[in-house]
């Protein structure tokens, strides 16, 4: 079985956990983190989950950040390539119809929501729900969040256009980059109506690996 080395309330690993039910693969997934542990967040007094610091997590990733797949001896982290290695491995046809056009359109929005979203997006769910007030930055999250709905907006008019990311079809394209939305909308700072990013969100919320590991509340703050 695959071991998969994170924690459910991690963006990064909630994608992932959400491929392996699209792919129907069985995982193994032991709890690791130097921010968060079962009480929460380091900076509220809680015991991180811990492991990445250790020598043998360093040696499978250098960067001590989760997640971590070992696939048979395959050790394999950042989040977007270890969604293109299920999709590709196991996948058939399920994470992307193999045409080139739709994996490089998947992968622009995997990178995007990395690039774009993520940053400010951590900015608001540690700063609205994480750190203890006095640990808080006074206008940091209007500041990440002009940042987030400016950018949400070219997704807005790519949902204008396709059902989902990369074309009409769902795709791995569609994991990191609804996690991210969802976990804005929901929990983050409302950011006005988006009637097509609403629709593909309520089109995703559908699928049993958006439900089992996106959706919960618990697994976001
Ligand atoms: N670009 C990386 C980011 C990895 C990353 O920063 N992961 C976060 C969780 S989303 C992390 O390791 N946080 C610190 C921790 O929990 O120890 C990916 O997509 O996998």
């Amino acid at each position: 079985m695959i071991r998969i080395w994170g924690r459910p309330n991690s963006i990064c690993t909630k994608r992932v956990l959400w491929a392996f039910v699209e792919v129907g693969v069985e995982f193994d997934l032991t709890l690791a983190s130097g921010t968060m542990g079962p009480d929460g967040h380091i900076s509220r007094g809680a015991e991180p989950w811990g492991k990445v610091d250790e020598p043998w997590f360093r040696a499978m990733n250098p960067n001590g950040t989760i997640p971590v797949i070992d696939d048979d001896g395959f050790v394999l982290w950042e989040s977007i390539a270890i969604i293109a290695w299920l999709a590709n491995r196991y996948g058939d046809g399920i994470l992307h119809d193999g045409r080139p056009e739709t994996i490089a359109r998947a992968v622009q929005w995997m990178s995007w929501t990395n690039e774009h979203l993520e940053p400010p997006l951590n900015t608001q769910i540690l700063e609205l729900h994480r750190l203890p007030e006095d640990q808080r930055t006074p206008g940091a999250v209007d500041e990440a969040g002009e940042a987030i709905a400016r950018s949400v907006e070219g997704l807005e008019a790519q949902l204008a256009r396709t059902a989902y990311v990369a074309g009409d079809r769902f795709s791995m394209g569609d994991i990191p980059t609804g996690a991210a939305v969802y976990r804005w909308r929901v929990f983050g700072q409302w950011g006005g109506p988006m009637p097509h990013v609403d629709a593909w969100l309520a089109r995703l919320g559908e699928r049993e690996g958006f439900r089992r590991h996106v959706a919960p509340p618990e697994l976001h703050v």
